[in-house]
């Protein structure tokens, strides 16, 4: 069975939610993936950053084999033995009182916002109903569709209305709109500390910390999505690290999960999280013994291996590599950590044809809105392979002269 034979088989019964490239993988370790017919790629996407400790990492093979012949799901009617070990865990990790364990990022989000309401509506007196949240202009935030009501794509939330209200948008980066844009009803502003989909927009020196002072004298709570940039990927623990900002809400997920298995969790102080009771939310698997215990092991591997120290110095080099290549497509090369990108001008003709090049060079690399390559491997990479990589980069935009 070749590559045709799964791409076939794949449009026929599968919903068209994607345009993948025609490359069908059937094999991943560490930075390496292989198709189907045995031709080997660097993963330059991680998944969307869900694999920085790299592809099937023993450790968390082996742990989330020996869970699984242990224990995998209980529900939370029970206790388990893995989930209050990483509850205490992930707020050593972070410094929070709390943690809400949750399964995909969408999910971790909506906690978050439902978190915030509530919060709104108990601490600040908020009349019921009436609680606002501000979000930034070209967020991503998940695609439930609470969350995509307040997306700024119109590809995202086009055919899925009516969307949820309560939502106000504000340009990335804009302090004077965050500013004006609380009023009394304000429970919360969420936002990324580096908008990777929108295309890696790093925002102005500063800003995470002036925004965190905003919201504090006007008591609305400042939570990150971390769910992309956390763990490790911009070269910090936590994106928000970069200016020794703690967000009241600290939104995780991808990579917590090692690349094995979906796991997510919201991050608070007890005045946050406390205010959940008994039945007023939950999930199924949230808090599963196998997403724990897998969860626990990918923090391990994160610390153990020095993989946020890696990313830094991997990261430098790459960028720094990066930005010497001269090519009259080229606008900007922009980036913190592993979370790379290039981004391209129009006449290039949009970055799906360069991912396609590269594909061919043994690069596997995905655009993100039109005209931006991302460049995000996992974060066990070394630069020897970095250095492989750029002839390659290097090798396509000349061809592309
Ligand atoms: C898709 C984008 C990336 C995220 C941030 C929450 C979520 C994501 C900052 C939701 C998820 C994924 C989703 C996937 C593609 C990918 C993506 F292109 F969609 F925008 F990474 F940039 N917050 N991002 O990046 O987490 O529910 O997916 O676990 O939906 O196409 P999720």
């Amino acid at each position: 069975m070749d590559t045709k034979f799964f791409v076939d088989l794949e449009d026929l019964y599968g919903a068209r939610n994607y345009h993948p490239l025609d490359v069908v993988l059937t094999k991943g370790k560490g930075i390496w993936v292989w198709d189907v017919e045995g031709n080997k790629y660097l993963d330059f996407l991680s998944s969307y950053s869900a694999v920085n400790q790299g592809h099937s990492h023993p450790r968390i093979v082996k742990t989330i084999i020996s869970q699984a012949k242990q224990l995998t799901l209980t529900s939370r009617a029970f206790r388990n033995d893995q989930w209050p070990r990483l509850a205490k865990e992930l707020c050593d990790l972070t410094g929070y009182e709390m943690v809400l364990p949750m399964n995909s990022g969408a999910e971790a989000v909506e906690t978050a916002l439902k978190a915030a309401r509530m919060w709104g509506y108990k601490k600040k007196e908020i009349p019921l109903d009436k609680a606002e949240i501000i979000v930034c202009s070209n967020n991503f935030h998940g695609r439930t569709v609470t969350i995509i009501s307040f997306s700024t794509d119109p590809s995202y939330k086009k055919d899925f209305g009516p969307h949820t209200p309560g939502f106000t948008v504000i340009p990335y980066g804009d302090l004077g709109a965050l500013e004006n844009a609380i009023n009394p009803n304000t429970a919360a502003f969420l936002f990324e500390p580096i908008q990777a989909e929108a295309g890696i927009i790093v925002p102005p020196e500063g800003y995470l910390k002036r925004a965190k002072e905003i919201c504090e004298k006007k008591n609305i709570l400042f939570m990150a999505d971390e769910i992309q940039t956390g763990l490790g990927r911009t070269g910090k623990l936590m994106a928000c690290d970069y200016e020794n900002v703690k967000p009241d809400v600290q939104i995780l997920g991808k990579s917590l999960g090692g690349g094995c298995y979906p796991v997510s969790a919201v991050l608070s102080m007890r005045e946050v999280l406390g205010l959940f009771t008994p039945g007023s939310h939950g999930s199924t698997f949230g808090g599963n013994p196998l997403a724990c215990a897998v969860a626990r092991e990918s923090i391990r591997v994160i610390q153990e291996e020095n993989l946020v120290d890696n990313c830094a110095e991997q990261g430098e080099y790459f960028l720094h590599e990066l930005k010497k290549i001269q090519s009259r497509h080229i606008k900007e090369t922009r980036g913190k950590g592993l979370l790379i990108g290039i981004e391209l001008k129009p006449e290039a003709g949009g970055a799906r044809p360069f991912c396609e090049a590269l594909k061919e060079e043994g690069l596997l690399c995905k655009e993100t809105h039109e005209n931006v390559i991302r460049f995000a491997p996992p974060l066990v990479v070394k630069q020897k392979d970095l250095s492989w990589a750029l002839k390659k980069i290097r090798k396509v935009f000349k061809k592309f002269e």
